[in-house]
């Protein structure tokens, strides 16, 4: 088991080791990663310049697209051969992006969520449901692993198929749940209306992969009577695990033994001074595999670094208020609208037109997506055979590039209201 002092390290301490990994980072990423390279020296930066964290603005960012353009395994720094496992998720367009792990990697990653699930109280006794999706997505395996690592039984039941969650919990004596909060909540609806709350042994939730709030955690944590904490992660720095919630709940502490958070306006790229708002940028200290230094996530967020009651000294971040790009979070898989317009231009064929509206709402705390499309003036909305094939077709199409289902709908030309600026094609009516 880690040396859990490494949670409860002096702010000196943490920036003396945060230095020493950094410098070591830097000089393995010039050597073994070409794109890292080139951009240092377009800096005019050699990895000697790199002292220290105080020497962190100087460096070059990386970018989701740098993904997408070295997909599938560019940017690795192991050969494929230490690369014990792969990750996927939604990139910008249609193409998914990749990321590895060695041995190490995936050691360092269990051991973050280990950390949070001791704190929470969970321990080799705990029954820990994993019912994030399992797969390519980094929720499932990687929440898997943190609840191995503490020696718990794991019920890997990934998402889906709510009456069997809930009989699951109640015939294994499920304690700790791991899904999405809005999953969480609906579990909680069904679990009311199926009248067995006092069948359950539940204590704890670990949620996260999508935004939600404050209400959203009371309503949880009163439907399923638990604690709900949150947790924070994305696949491009490792996955679930990154940022955790201690049982004080009031923010999340980011495991600063292993990546540096910083905060910077996402206009000009300035680092913004202590807990001001700002787009949350990630350096990876300990990664191997897929190593990335400062690291847009485009989530927007800000950093508390007063000292948090439990003790721990790492930094909590607040949770993300939204994005600095168009991502959506819809029932936790990230989808961008360049996507569903890639999948439009596709099927097309003279049927349908540019215009299209996406339209994402809550419906019983459940994320919906609608996708109007204007036809063309050449068809007619009464001839609806034609009309149904070509909504099944982009229905289909938008299933397995997004993932998740969407309701699309065929409506008459000229009737989604046009701007005068720019196009208003996302209508989010969520209050998240
Ligand atoms: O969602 C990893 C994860 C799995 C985190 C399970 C927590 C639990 P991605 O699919 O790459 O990875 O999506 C990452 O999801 O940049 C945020 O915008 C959003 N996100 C993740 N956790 C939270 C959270 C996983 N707790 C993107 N609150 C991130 C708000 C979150 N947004």
């Amino acid at each position: 088991m880690w040396n859990e002092k490494i949670e409860r390290l002096s702010r000196e301490e943490i920036r003396k080791l945060q230095s020493e990994r950094l410098v070591a980072q830097v000089k393995r990423m010039y050597e073994k990663v070409d794109l890292f390279r080139q951009r240092m020296d377009e800096k005019g930066l050699k990895p000697s310049d790199i002292r220290g964290v105080d020497d962190l603005p100087k460096l070059p960012f990386s970018y989701k697209s740098d993904l997408r353009d070295f997909y599938p395994y560019g940017l690795f720094a192991e050969p494929m051969s230490n690369i014990v496992r792969v990750h996927a998720s939604s990139g910008t367009t249609g193409k998914q992006i990749v990321v590895g792990y060695t041995k190490n990697d995936l050691e360092m990653w269990s051991e973050c969520i280990a950390r949070m699930l001791t704190e929470i109280g969970a321990d080799k006794n705990s029954f820990i449901q994993v019912s994030y999706g399992y797969g390519l997505f980094t929720g499932g395996l990687g929440a898997h692993d943190g609840a191995s690592k503490i020696g718990a039984t794991v019920i890997p039941i990934s998402t889906g198929n709510t009456k069997r969650q809930i009989q699951t919990m109640i015939d294994f004596g499920t304690t700790v749940l791991c899904c999405t909060p809005s999953y969480a909540l609906y579990l909680g609806e069904e679990i009311e209306a199926m009248g067995v709350k006092d069948k359950l042994k539940l204590k704890a939730g670990i949620f996260g992969a999508e935004p939600w709030t404050e209400d959203m955690r009371k309503a949880i944590e009163d439907k399923l009577n638990i604690k709900a904490y949150d947790i924070y992660g994305l696949s491009e720095i490792m996955g679930p695990g990154v940022a955790c919630e201690c049982k004080e709940q009031a923010g999340m502490h980011v495991w600063e033994d292993m990546f540096i958070p910083e905060i910077i306006d996402p206009d000009t790229c300035e680092v913004l001074p202590e807990g001001e708002s700002g787009e949350l940028v990630f350096t990876t200290l300990t990664k191997e595999g897929f190593p990335l230094i400062r690291y847009r996530t485009r989530d927007i967020c800000s950093l508390n670094y007063e000292p948090c009651k439990c003790g721990r000294t790492h930094v909590r971040m607040r949770k993300p208020s939204g994005r600095s790009d168009d991502m959506l979070i819809i029932r936790g898989v990230n989808v961008f609208p360049s996507q569903i317009e890639e999948v439009l231009i596709k099927v097309s064929d003279g049927d349908i037109t540019p215009n299209y509206q996406i339209i994402v709402d809550r419906v019983n705390n459940n994320d919906t997506l609608d996708v109007n499309v204007e036809m063309s003036e050449t068809m007619f909305e009464d001839e609806i055979e034609a009309v149904e094939k070509i909504e099944k077709k982009i229905t289909d199409m938008l299933r397995s590039t997004l993932g998740i289902g969407a309701k699309v709908h065929l409506v008459n030309p000229k009737s989604i209201t046009r701007s005068e600026g720019k196009a208003k094609r996302v209508i989010d009516n969520r209050k998240l």
